[in-house]
């Protein structure tokens, strides 16, 4: 093996690998940030949108390719090189070979979905809501990314199999753990998206029956839709635990309190779906009111998660000299990236947490729901939070797998993209948020309502809209020459950091490590939130709906 002349911090085979699923992440990110900025300028500006395509039809390329490709890859490629890491800087070869044929799955998948959204064939947003119809081939590259992706899942498993071999008895590595309940999470979650598909939406798009319950399929949907956006933060939390103390030379909290986050994120993610339904009929209001409860119930692994990482820096910073209340926070490496861009990420969770929470609150979903209000929502969770931690990351991950340098002129490019997109979240997602509670409509190519009034009050916001939406493509076309010249720096070596569990701290407790307990614990909530509902709608269909 060539091992003698790779310098990385895992295995050079495992580099290629975690190497092709961020690289494509990347190649996501640059399409979809360019269908962005053209939606942004569209409505914003009234851009006439070139070879005929449609607002729509952007958008769904936009919300498909950052929202479902970019995380899914990136993720994966994260989470692999993680597991390589901590199996001692190399990847069973079952495990390897898993990855490298989900990633071609999922690719063949995302190519064949791309192409039939720029034909226009399958203009029907990244929640392609029935009775919209896509073409079925459309919802057949969805099945491939999806069932792709759950090979990368069993890679994860597989890790953890062979380490539990290799020390028996032992407390698995916390990040491997984190690893395996993420991917727990969205085989899950998947199955339900899965279902919709296979037994709805094919048949359906293929013609082969006329109607669709368009009830069931949105509800299938949801029940993947929301442990979802939990796919996309927990491996942000992975970084803000594990990674994040080393980063500033302190240690992990409680690694206890940091596994049991994680598990209430895995029981308590799926059985909420309603709270995306509140506003539609057919569901009776005691089911939703039961999944608000246990939406309400995610609050308590975030507050604990803020607790931990704040703790740390405030441990680390007291022991750098830090005094007063706040003087630990001045002692923080700001002119690191890989400190600086999930910092601010995690700082753009408290805002966009506490408009999830408004948003899960049934009478004030009434008012933001089907609003520009979520679309700012959604873009300060997984566009700011979940996306400058993965910026956060790269900084290091591509160095440290390829055994090259990072410079610090990197780290200063890599401060002023995550500055650039700040700023342009600032103006993107604030005017959102405040033109949503002016009762402007998400998901719109243009709207007057008979030219109401109103209409003409919107317009200086979707101007700020695509103000902050060119700041942002900015900020997209920055992170790729980050990329590039991440790639092309220095041989040397970058540490892959990760942290150890602060001094003295008691071990996790071995329950934690009973998966079988936390499975049975995630199957009993989900029927108990979902058995009755659904049975409901199956029992008593509705007509169904032709395709629009
Ligand atoms: Fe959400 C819609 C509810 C979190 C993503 N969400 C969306 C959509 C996306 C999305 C993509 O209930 C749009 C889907 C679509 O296209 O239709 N969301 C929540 C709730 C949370 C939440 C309750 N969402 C996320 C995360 C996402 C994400 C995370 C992606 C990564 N969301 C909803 C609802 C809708 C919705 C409804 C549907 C709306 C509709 O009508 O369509 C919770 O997980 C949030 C918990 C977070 C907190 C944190 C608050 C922070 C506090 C301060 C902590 C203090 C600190 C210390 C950190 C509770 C309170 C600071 C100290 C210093 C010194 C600075
Ligand atoms: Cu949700």
């Amino acid at each position: 093996m060539s091992s003698t002349v790779h310098k990385g911090s895992i295995d050079r085979r495992d580099a290629s690998v975690v190497l092709a699923f961020v690289l494509t992440a990347f190649i996501a990110l640059l399409i979809g940030g360019f269908a962005g900025l053209l939606q942004g300028m569209a409505r914003g500006m009234n851009l006439t949108l070139p070879f005929g395509m449609s607002y729509y039809q952007l958008l769904t390329a936009h919300g498909v390719l950052m929202a479902l490709i970019f995380t899914t890859y990136f993720i994966i490629g994260f989470l692999l090189a993680g597991c390589s890491k901590a199996l001692g800087g190399v990847l069973p070869s079952p495990a390897r070979r898993l990855a490298w044929t989900g990633f071609g799955l999922m690719t063949a998948g995302t190519v064949l979905g791309t192409v039939l959204i720029l034909l226009d064939q399958a203009t029907v947003l990244y929640t392609f809501y029935a009775p919209m119809q896509a073409s079925p081939w459309f919802y057949i590259a969805l099945v491939l990314l999806v069932a792709g992706s759950w090979l990368p899942a069993f890679s994860v498993f597989y890790c953890l199999r062979v380490w539990k071999r290799q020390n028996p008895g032992g407390i698995t590595p916390l990040f491997m753990f984190m690893s395996a309940v993420t991917m727990a999470l969205w085989m899950v979650a998947t199955l339900g998206v899965a279902f919709e598909v296979i037994a709805l939406l094919i048949p359906w798009s293929f013609g082969w029956v006329d109607r669709v319950h368009v009830m069931l399929s949105r509800t299938l949907f949801w029940y993947f839709g929301h442990p979802l956006v939990y796919f996309w933060l927990l491996p942000a939390y992975i970084c803000w635990y594990t990674v994040i103390p080393k980063v500033i030379g302190g240690r992990i909290f409680s690694d206890a309190l940091a596994r049991l986050s994680f598990l209430l994120f895995l029981v308590f993610s799926v059985p909420v779906g309603f709270h995306h339904q509140l506003m539609e009929p057919g569901i009776p209001s005691i089911w939703k009111y039961i999944q608000v409860v246990l939406t309400f119930m995610v609050i308590i692994p975030t507050l604990t998660t803020a607790f931990s990482t704040f703790a740390v820096f405030e441990l680390r910073g007291r022991e750098l000299g830090g005094r007063g209340l706040f003087g630990w926070l001045r002692l923080m490496p700001w002119r690191d990236v890989r400190f600086f861009a999930p910092f601010m990420g995690m700082l753009a969770f408290i805002p966009a947490g506490a408009g999830g929470i408004i948003n899960a609150s049934n009478q004030m979903n009434a008012v933001v729901h089907n609003t520009l209000w979520v679309t700012g929502h959604l873009h300060l969770t997984v566009a700011t939070t979940v996306a400058l931690t993965f910026f956060g990351i790269t900084y290091w991950l591509i160095p440290s797998i390829l055994g090259k340098t990072l410079t610090p002129g990197m780290h200063r490019l890599g401060l002023i993209q995550t500055v650039l997109w700040l700023v342009g979240m600032v103006f993107m997602s604030g005017s959102m948020h405040t033109v949503g509670l002016l009762g402007s409509p998400r998901r719109t190519a243009y709207t007057t309502y008979g030219d109401h009034p109103d209409s003409v009050l919107w317009m200086p916001y979707y101007v700020a809209m695509a103000v902050g939406g060119t700041i942002l493509f900015a900020g997209v076309l920055l992170m790729m020459v980050n990329v590039v010249r991440l790639l092309r720096a220095p041989t040397g070596s970058t540490e892959f950091p990760v942290a150890e569990p602060a001094e003295g701290a008691a071990p996790a407790p071995r329950l934690f490590e009973r998966w079988g307990v936390w499975m049975a614990v995630v199957v009993a909530l989900i029927l108990a939130a979902y058995a009755v509902p659904v049975m409901d709608m199956v029992v008593n269909p509705v007509p169904g709906s032709p395709p629009v």
